[in-house]
């Protein structure tokens, strides 16, 4: 009815889009480090994007812009080469797609780099993952339960 489709306008003003009615995904505008980002997908009552699916990380990557990287919900927390997922889906269930050469956990800054995002890329192709210092600010990517 009505309401429905006002409710869709909605969603498309303010940049979320839905797949499937299962998750939502909102692409942030602004750049901030990993933790701001996590913390502000919370707000929206959901957490940063955790890649469930090969199908799932080509529909992110048709809807990102390109040119930018975005953080997701994939963390180091205590030791080197642990990653996990914030919303405590096991990492060895999930097929990951690690960028060329990453992880590298490239040491420019002191803090070595422990939060994961999707790569910046050249074409449109199936999105790659990198990891980057959590302090550094990007564009991140939400997703909440439709
Ligand atoms: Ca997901
Ligand atoms: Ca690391
Ligand atoms: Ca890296």
């Amino acid at each position: 009815g009505i309401l429905v489709l006002l409710l869709l306008i909605l969603l498309m003003v303010i940049g979320i889009k839905c797949k499937h009615m299962r998750s939502c995904y909102l692409l942030s505008t602004t750049a901030v480090t990993w933790s701001k980002a996590e913390e502000q997908c919370r707000t929206l009552g959901g957490h940063l994007l955790v890649v469930n699916n090969v199908e799932e990380l080509d529909y992110i990557s048709k809807i990102v812009e390109l040119r930018y990287s975005y953080w997701i919900g994939l963390v180091e927390r205590e030791h080197e080469g642990h990653w996990s997922w914030v919303d405590g889906t096991d990492f060895n269930s999930t097929l990951t797609f690690w960028d060329i050469g990453q992880p590298d956990d490239w040491d420019y800054s002191e803090n070595g780099e422990d939060c994961g995002q999707l790569h910046a890329s050249q074409i449109r192709k199936r999105k790659m993952l990198n990891d980057a210092d959590c302090s550094s600010p990007y564009k991140y990517i939400c997703e909440t339960k439709a």
